[in-house]
This record gives structure tokens, sequence and C-alpha cells, in this order.
């Protein structure tokens, strides 16, 4: 197991951190480090499932990672384009606080040519149905790793063209897939950040 991954899954913070940070000093591509973020975080989230880590586990690997996310944020914006491709608002949807992969998301699109509005986590469907009048997006995209994510999901894509909004939707986190697009009436999900840039600058043309 890449040493990394080893020291997330065995939340020694400290460690996990420094590596984060040699990892990115010795060359090793930003998206890489995440990568392996990712890799551990699907570990603690099958040791969660299966009773074996809790919540106060989760919730300190929620900091590790945030703290790793500060790290890679400045190696990714070296290769920052200027803002030209568009708006997107983000945000997590209502009843869910996971915010690790959203804000990936958001300074993937942000490095990557587009001009993030962040709502944040537990967004009410109406605050996404004021940001689109508000801000003009060509783009909104819904954040969601819980199951009773799908339900304020498939809400706020309704409230949002309810409200007049013509742009694309996308959707996104942990257990998403095409089915859940299909129920929620969004235009797409991504699997990953890369794959939220490549939908929102196909969608504007880019
Ligand atoms: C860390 C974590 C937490 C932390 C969150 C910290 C934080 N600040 O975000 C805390 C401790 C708060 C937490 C709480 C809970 N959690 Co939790 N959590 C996780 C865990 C371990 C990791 C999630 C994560 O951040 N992964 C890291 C990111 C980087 O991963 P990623 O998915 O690859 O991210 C990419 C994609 O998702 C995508 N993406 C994300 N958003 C978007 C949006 C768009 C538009 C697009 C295109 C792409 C996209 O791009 C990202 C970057 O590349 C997962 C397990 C897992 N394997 O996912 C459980 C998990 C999501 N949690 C779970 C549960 C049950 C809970 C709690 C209910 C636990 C409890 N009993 O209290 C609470 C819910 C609180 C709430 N109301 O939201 C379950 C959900 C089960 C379900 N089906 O509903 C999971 C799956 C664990 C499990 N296996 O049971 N959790």
């Amino acid at each position: 197991m890449n040493a990394l991954v080893e020291a997330i899954t065995e939340m020694r913070e400290e460690d996990a951190v420094r590596l984060a940070q040699e990892e990115l000093s010795s060359g090793t591509p930003p998206a890489e480090v995440l990568d392996h973020c990712r890799e551990a975080m699907s570990i603690i989230g099958q040791r969660f499932e299966e009773g074996e880590c809790f919540v106060p586990e989760l919730i300190l690997a929620g900091e590790i990672l945030h703290q790793i996310s500060d790290l890679v944020k400045p190696h990714l914006t070296q290769t920052a384009e200027t803002k030209k491709f568009g708006r997107v608002v983000m945000g997590t949807v209502q009843g869910d606080i996971h915010d690790i992969g959203k804000d990936i998301v958001t300074f993937m699109l942000d490095v990557n040519g587009f001009e993030v509005k962040d709502l944040g986590v537990d967004v009410p469907v109406a605050k996404f149905v004021e940001a689109v009048k508000d801000f003009q997006p060509q783009v909104v995209g819904l954040s969601g790793f819980l199951t009773l994510a799908y339900d304020p999901m498939k809400n706020t894509v309704t409230a949002m063209r309810e409200a007049g909004f013509t742009g694309k939707v996308m959707i996104g986190g942990g257990q998403i897939d095409e089915q859940i697009r299909q129920y929620t009436g969004a235009d797409g999900y991504g699997k990953d950040a890369m794959a939220a840039v490549a939908l929102a600058k196909n969608w504007v043309g880019a």
C-alpha cells in the first residue's frame, strides 16, 4: 500500500500531511495525491460500513483530507487559466454535510477557467434557486454522499427548472450513478473532479 494511503487509513494525521507534502515536493502530480486520498477514504468508508470504525474516525479522516486539500490547492493553481469559460454554482444539497469532494470539484473548476460560486453544505433548495437567479451560471453542480441526498437533489433540479433556469445541472458524490442521474433529472453526473470539469467544458463549448 502507498505510504500516504496507509497513513490516512491509520489516522496518523501528522504523518499523512507530511507524506502528502513529500509527494508534492518530489513531483507527484497533484491529481495523483488526490487519488491516494480517495483510495484511503474508500478503505475508511468500507471499515465504517463493516463496523470497524466510527463517526469520530470519519471526522478525523475528513480533517486530514482538508489539510491535504489545502496543500494540493496551490499546486493546482500553478496551471491556472484565466477565468473565461463561464460561471458554475456548486453546493452540497440539503441534509448532507460532506464537503471534501465538493471542495475538490470547486477548485478544479476554478483552476480550469470557471468562476465558481460555492454555496457550502446542507444547502436548501431555495438557496440554489436564488443563486441561479443572481449569479446566472451556465452550470450548476450538486454534490451529495448520502442516499438521503437523492431526493433533495431531485427537488433542487425541479425547483431551479420551475424558476426558469435553462443551464445544465451535474451531480456527483460517492454513490451517484446513471440511475440516480435519471431519478434526479440532472443533465449529467461525474465520478470525480476531472469529470466535472469535462462536463462543464463540454456544456459551455470550451
Ligand atoms: C469523511 C466522511 C464523513 C465526514 C465528512 C467530513 C467532510 N468535511 O466532508 C463526516 C464525519 C462529517 C461524515 C458524516 C456522516 N457520514 Co460520512 N463519510 C465520509 C467518507 C469516509 C468519505 C467521504 C469523502 O469525503 N471522500 C473523499 C472524496 C474526495 O471522495 P470522492 O467521492 O472520490 O470525491 C469525488 C467525487 O465524489 C466527485 N464529486 C463530489 N461531488 C461532486 C459534484 C459534482 C457535480 C460532480 C460532477 C462530481 C462530484 O468528485 C470528487 C473529487 O474528485 C465516506 C465513505 C466513502 N467511501 O465515500 C462516508 C459516507 C459517505 N458517510 C456515510 C454516513 C452514513 C455518514 C453519517 C450519516 C454518519 C452518522 N451516522 O452520523 C454522517 C452524515 C452527516 C450528514 N448529514 O451529511 C455513508 C453514506 C451511506 C449512504 N449510502 O447514505 C458513507 C458512504 C460511509 C459508509 N460506507 O457507510 N462522513
